[in-house]
């Protein structure tokens, strides 16, 4: 299935999503591409509503979508909003496909997200470990959604024909995260906490968990590449894992933030927190095969991350840095 597919030269291209994490990112990558992007605010465009996702892809006709849009958030926020993981994005997808498949759309890339894979898989995870045991159960519920979509992306492809695929991101970072302590994902709330230890002079950061569990990191800017990648270039049934290899646990994640931010205190690890899934390390050798592979290193993009939140989230290091929920 690799091998040139789809041509986007020219196309009209609907990032969904494009204030978020990764919806920013396709953004930045799409801009060394001719085409005409396309975007909508949720002011405008409620995406959990049907008739308003329809009427507006029936005005717009995008000829490629990528589903960047999504209720996404940490261990925390998956196990206190579960109803929320679980409507919001179900909804998302089943509207933005169909209304995809009645405007006839040529090509979607819609997201899958690891805590797909049940809580024991093999490691690292070939995409086969789909359905095949239980998942991990702080996220459930968004876990479920996810799968609903890449099984939704599949079914218009059997029934309808449609080139609809799925790509399945590891833990993803960079600008633009979500540094609200509450809702976000372990890489923003280290950066978050190991500055705010630095800038108060605290001689400890919290760490939920055992700090054990091992997580595989990719930048978000190659995540966009690795999409468009398979924009192009992939047009298959199954799913495609999009990792890094770039594993590491909480513990030695948390040592590297302190180097990166300059904190040099202690780590205290907050037992009353879950630690989730032992480890997640996506398998991805058929990316690989494909002929993509990342290029940003942990290190690096845990720089440049940094970089940015110190540019834009903690815009006086003097002041507590203001709140910010991004997706
Ligand atoms: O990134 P994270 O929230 O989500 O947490 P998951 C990863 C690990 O970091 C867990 C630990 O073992 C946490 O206990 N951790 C340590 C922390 N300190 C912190 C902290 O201050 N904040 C956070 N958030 N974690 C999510 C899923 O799982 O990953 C989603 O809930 C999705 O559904 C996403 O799949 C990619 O990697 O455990």
């Amino acid at each position: 299935m690799a091998g040139q597919t789809y041509d986007l030269t020219g196309k009209r291209v609907w990032v969904a999503g494009h204030r978020g994490l990764v919806g920013s990112a396709l953004l930045r990558r799409l801009a060394k591409e001719d085409v005409a992007l396309q975007t909508v605010g949720r002011e405008a465009v409620d995406l959990r509503r049907q008739a308003a996702v329809e009427e507006w892809m029936q005005s717009n006709r995008p000829q490629v979508v990528f589903m960047a849009a999504a209720k996404v958030g940490g261990i925390h926020a998956n196990n206190i909003h579960p109803a929320d993981f679980i409507y919001e994005n179900l909804m998302i997808e089943a509207n933005i496909v169909h209304g995809a498949y009645l405007a006839g759309v040529e090509k979607l890339v819609l997201l899958g997200s690891t805590c797909i894979y049940p809580k024991m898989s093999p490691q690292p995870i070939p995409e086969e470990a789909l359905l095949t045991g239980p998942l991990e159960p702080t996220n459930e519920w968004y876990a479920i959604a996810k799968i609903a979509g890449i099984k939704l992306a599949q079914a218009y492809r059997r029934q309808h024909g449609c080139d609809f695929i799925a790509a399945q991101p590891t833990n993803l970072y960079g600008p633009g995260d979500n540094f609200d302590l509450n809702s976000s994902h372990v890489l923003p709330a280290l950066l978050r906490k190991a500055h705010e230890a630095k800038v108060n002079g605290s001689s400890a950061m919290s760490i939920w968990g055992t700090g054990k569990p091992l997580r595989e990191f990719m930048h978000v800017d190659d995540l966009a590449d690795a999409l468009v990648f398979l924009a192009v270039n992939y047009s298959g049934d199954g799913h495609v894992n999009v990792g890094s290899g770039e594993e590491a646990s909480i513990q030695e994640l948390a040592e590297t933030i302190k180097a990166v931010v300059g904190f040099h205190g202690d780590l205290e690890f907050d037992a009353t927190k879950p630690d989730g899934t032992p480890r997640k390390l996506t398998d991805t050798s058929k990316l690989l095969k494909m002929g993509w592979r990342h290029s940003i290193g942990l290190r690096q993009g845990l720089e440049s991350t940094y970089d940015w939140f110190l540019k834009h989230v903690a815009v006086d290091e003097k002041q507590v840095p203001i709140q910010l929920n991004a997706r």
